[in-house]
């Protein structure tokens, strides 16, 4: 008998503690190194070459090496000010469409090699991943495929020539986060003399697939960004909008970079076969390069606070670019806007209110999936429904009446992205009152809604394509509007 009841315990106790199986993932997912960048979300883009010299925003191809002369070139200085602003990294345009290196590439003699810059001796992409690894930042390149130097351009020839640079940016940098394939191919320009109209075919000529193997090879964790992926996708503008919609999702074999794909490339495709998510580039000035002409044009804080909602709040990683000056240094206009940025997300998401309040929902999988896991604070828990549920309310309890004016929403996407209709309730005056609705949700979201005082917060996932999975609930009183 006494063997019995023991017996008997043990099969409760194990039925009580059994975990319930996670949901299956649904449609594509993210790689390893795709979720390591959807974790960077904010980072520098540094635009800097002849250009800066010549006051362009695209170089011809014929400009003397001459011209790029930086008097005070500190790649320190960009780091710093990338660290204090919160950003994880910089992409830098080791070689834009005038085909000048800033690197000391072999296979051409267009490069800081032959410039005046500390005798020929200097290598700004080495300056750069020193600075980077001081300040604990991480380092992409942007590899232009249009060169309007070189003179093989639009041959078969050019393509050994493009990949040369790019196995020297691969192997002689350390680890590269983001390999930066720009779309652009406006045609005209040096070539070696020819200064003619050179017209290549987006859809073949660069054999896109034998260059994405070598990134693959030489840096297995790189993401590679373009107009069509593989693992990164343009947003689709230059003004630093994220679309509502925005599906980490894409038919990515039915495009190609420089295609006229712009809208798409906002919303993804909500039946899209390869996880491509969307990045968000965007200058803190009007130009991508510097221009003395435009010191007084550059975003204030507000404004970028703006593009963060516009872009890091709509699905996208925002990827800011910062041009040095003539002297090689961030000028101070642009560090006084971006430190006052920070300083302005710093208050904006200064208290999260839902953290640890308690938690309900209407549905819960089982004892590893409940309510509570939206705001623990880790982000490898989850709250999910049974496999047959897929529209299901999770409820935070303030406490006490409390102001609120900010939500945040993060999908637990290692499942892939499944929500496709979300609302937003407030208990006022003991009632529900919607305070804000929308559609995807993906690697995370923040909406914005005028203040109110309220006692309790409700999510509601009116739609999803499979049972929700969601990571993370943040609520915020802002200062801001
Ligand atoms: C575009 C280029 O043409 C611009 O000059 C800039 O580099 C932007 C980020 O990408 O394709």
């Amino acid at each position: 008998m006494k063997y019995l009841v023991i017996l008997l315990s043990a099969v409760l106790i194990f039925t009580a503690c059994k975990k319930v199986s996670p949901p299956e993932p649904y449609g594509p997912v993210p790689s390893e190194r795709q979720l390591a960048w959807h974790d960077m979300e904010y980072y520098m883009f540094v635009h800097f070459t002849v250009n800066t010299f010549t006051d362009k925003e695209w170089g011809y191809g014929d400009e003397k090496e001459q011209v790029f002369n930086p008097t005070m070139l500190d790649c320190r200085q960009w780091a710093k000010v990338a660290k204090d602003a919160g950003m994880k990294g910089i992409i830098i345009t080791a070689k834009h469409h005038d085909g000048f290196c800033l690197w000391p590439s072999k296979y051409t003699e267009h490069s800081v090699k032959n410039s005046p810059w500390k005798e020929g001796k200097g290598d700004v992409v080495m300056e750069l991943r020193k600075a980077c690894d001081e300040f604990g930042l991480k380092l992409g390149v942007y590899l232009s495929p249009w060169d309007r130097n070189s003179a093989v351009y639009a041959t078969p020839e050019y393509l050994t020539y493009y990949r040369n640079q790019l196995r020297e940016l691969l192997t002689g940098y350390g680890d590269i986060f983001e390999v930066w394939f720009d779309g652009a191919n406006g045609g005209d320009g040096f070539y070696g003399g020819a200064r003619e109209k050179r017209k290549i075919d987006n859809k073949t000529y660069y054999d896109w697939p034998n260059t994405h193997k070598i990134v693959r090879e030489l840096q297995p964790s790189a993401v590679m960004f373009s107009d069509a992926g593989p693992d990164i996708r343009w947003v689709g503008n230059e003004s630093g909008m994220g679309s509502l919609t925005n599906w980490c999702l894409l038919r990515k074999d039915e495009m190609y970079p420089g295609g006229d794909f712009a809208r798409i490339l906002g919303e993804g495709h909500e039946d899209g076969n390869f996880w491509v998510p969307a990045e968000v580039d965007v200058s803190i000035r009007p130009g991508w390069f510097y221009h003395p002409s435009q010191d007084s044009l550059v975003r204030s804080p507000e404004n970028l606070m703006e593009l963060y909602y516009s872009s890091v709040g709509r699905n996208s990683n925002l990827l800011l670019n910062v041009p040095p000056d003539r002297r090689g240094l961030l000028n101070e206009n642009d560090v006084k806007s971006l430190l006052a940025f920070m300083q302005l997300r710093e208050k904006e998401f200064s208290r999260d209110l839902a953290k640890d309040k308690s938690a309900q929902s209407t549905h819960y999988r089982g004892k590893n999936f409940i309510a509570s896991f939206v705001n623990d604070g880790n982000p490898e828990t989850y709250w999910s429904t049974p496999d047959d549920i897929r529209s299901a309310s999770v409820t935070i309890n303030l406490g006490a009446e409390t102001e609120v004016n900010r939500v945040l929403i993060q999908e637990y996407i290692k499942l892939g992205q499944r929500v496709s209709g979300f609302t937003v309730y407030a208990m006022v005056n003991e009632e529900w009152k919607k305070v804000a609705e929308g559609t995807t949700i993906g690697h995370k979201i923040i909406r914005k809604f005028p203040v109110v005082l309220t006692t309790d917060i409700r999510i509601t996932i009116d739609e999803a394509k499979a049972c929700p999975a969601i990571s993370n609930i943040e609520l915020y009183r802002s200062p801001g509007n």
